[in-house]
């Protein structure tokens, strides 16, 4: 039977965790400050959808070295940290935990998520999806699923050539069978193409409204929206990132995706207040996802001969910032 270890076992991890779980296959999760709680009391779940349920992971770790020893053959290792490459690159934490017919499943925003783990493991089927759930873990093991669901797997095949391709892609479709067993209705695999053209249009939406939101001290999305000068900046940034994407990708956009008028109207029409996950992490004083939502679509764009120039200024302006705060903080 199918073995799924989830690492970083946080509220993404643990949320599809549970899901998986409801189909008899043993899912265990390596955990880290959250790992006594857990090992105590399993994780405690409540979802508009789903109901409230403990779910008990088959096992739990406090580290990705102790999962080594437990010499399991993972079929899918499923990869929920934050995707903070300037921090840590987790990519390492899985040599010796990844064997001949592992799949590395990759739940992270942002872009180029998957390089590290495709260059260290060149035998392993990566797999990259993007979700919009909306969870969190207000205290350790307590995981809040608030609404959405809505997940989309790619197998990552950046080069043609691969002839480990056919593998990848029926990987891709096992995975999400197994999301959509265990109650995930919207879970749907896509072609390489359309879950990076996912990605870079996420972007559009996170990299405008994310650091807007922190450098102008807090807005929610719809006061950002609904001001007339940052609503010119965030539909400048969108627009930048929605003509780019399809000259580095080689393809339009399909149509069905939102244009950033649209993304504007929809927030201005939403005034409940929320404000992106970018500001909690600033506010609490956490790395913020910054390579992977800003520099690294720059980069990507830049070595295609594309320049992002607001992309950029927010970019370094946002770095610098937590730069300063970093050393302000450590001085304490
Ligand atoms: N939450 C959402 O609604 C949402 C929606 C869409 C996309 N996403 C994306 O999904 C990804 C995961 O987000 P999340 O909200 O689930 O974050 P999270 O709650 O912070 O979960 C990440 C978990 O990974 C653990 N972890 C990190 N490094 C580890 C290591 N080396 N060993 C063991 N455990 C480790 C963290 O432990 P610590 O507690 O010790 O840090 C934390 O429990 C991000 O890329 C995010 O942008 C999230
Ligand atoms: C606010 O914007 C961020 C996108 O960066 C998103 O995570 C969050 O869901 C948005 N909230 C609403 C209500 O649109
Ligand atoms: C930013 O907002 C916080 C409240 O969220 C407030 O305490 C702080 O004074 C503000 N900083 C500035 C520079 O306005
Ligand atoms: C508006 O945001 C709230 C909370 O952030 C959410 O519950 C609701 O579904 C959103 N409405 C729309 C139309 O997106
Ligand atoms: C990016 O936006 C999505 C909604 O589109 C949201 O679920 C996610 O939390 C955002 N990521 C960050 C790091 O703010
Ligand atoms: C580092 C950290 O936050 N550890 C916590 C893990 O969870 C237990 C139980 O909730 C706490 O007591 C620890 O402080």
């Amino acid at each position: 039977m199918a073995e799924v270890l989830i690492f970083g076992a946080g509220a993404v991890g643990a949320f599809y965790g549970s899901l998986i779980a409801k189909t008899g296959t043993p899912v265990s999760v390596v955990c880290r400050s959250n790992y006594s709680a857990v090992k105590a009391n399993g994780f405690s779940v409540t979802s508009p959808q789903y109901g409230s349920f403990t779910w008990t992971p088959t096992r739990v770790f406090p580290s990705a070295d102790a999962a080594k020893e437990a010499k399991v053959h993972w079929s899918y290792i499923v990869v929920t940290t934050k995707a903070l490459p300037d921090v840590s690159d987790d990519s390492a934490l899985l040599e010796g935990l990844v064997s001949p017919g592992t799949a590395i499943v990759l739940i992270q925003n942002g872009l180029g998520v998957e390089d590290p783990y495709y260059s260290r493991f060149p035998q392993a089927s990566i797999l990259s999806a993007v979700t919009i759930v909306s969870a969190s873990q207000p205290s350790h093991g307590k995981i809040a699923h608030n609404r959405w669901t809505r997940i989309n797997v790619g197998p990552y095949l950046p080069e043609t050539h691969s002839s480990s391709q056919q593998v990848a892609i029926s990987r891709t479709e096992e995975f999400t069978g197994l999301l959509v067993s265990g109650g995930v209705k919207d879970a749907e695999a896509y072609t390489h193409q359309k879950l990076q053209q996912v990605r870079w249009h996420k972007i559009a939406i996170n990299a405008s409204m994310n650091p807007s939101s922190v450098l102008s001290n807090g807005s929610t999305n719809a006061t950002m929206s609904l001001d007339p000068d940052l609503a010119i900046h965030l539909k400048g940034v969108m627009e930048e990132v929605l003509t780019t994407a399809p000259k580095v990708l080689g393809a339009p956009f399909p149509k069905e995706f939102a244009t950033s008028d649209r993304i504007i109207r929809s927030t201005q029409k939403n005034d409940s207040g929320s404000r992106p996950s970018m500001w909690g992490d600033w506010e609490s004083g956490r790395p913020m996802e910054l390579e992977v939502i800003l520099g690294n679509p720059i980069r990507i764009a830049r070595a295609k001969g594309y320049e992002m120039p607001r992309m950029q200024t927010l970019y370094a302006l946002l770095k610098m910032a937590q730069t300063n705060r970093d050393k302000a903080k450590s001085k304490l």
